[in-house]
């Protein structure tokens, strides 16, 4: 799971169009944007970079992301 930091996401109008950017590269991915903490988790097997630079080219910065490890049952 890829968790990036972002900016600008501010209702659920943005929510959709983050979905449908991280969707374009990766069509199966699970996408949830946290809005209070500016965050959006995706998880599939979508280029990283090339889901940050769709993110983006949405109109919502992103300063970095991290990969997440799955916690063990
Ligand atoms: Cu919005």
């Amino acid at each position: 799971m890829l968790e990036y930091k972002a900016s600008g996401m501010t209702c659920r109008s943005c929510v959709a169009h983050v979905t449908k950017a991280v969707k374009s590269v990766d069509p199966l991915a699970g996408v949830t944007v946290d809005l209070s903490n500016q965050t959006i988790r995706v998880e599939g097997n979508g280029d990283a970079e090339a889901i940050r630079l769709a993110i983006e080219a949405e109109g919502y910065p992103v300063s970095g992301f991290t990969t997440l490890q799955a916690t063990a049952q």
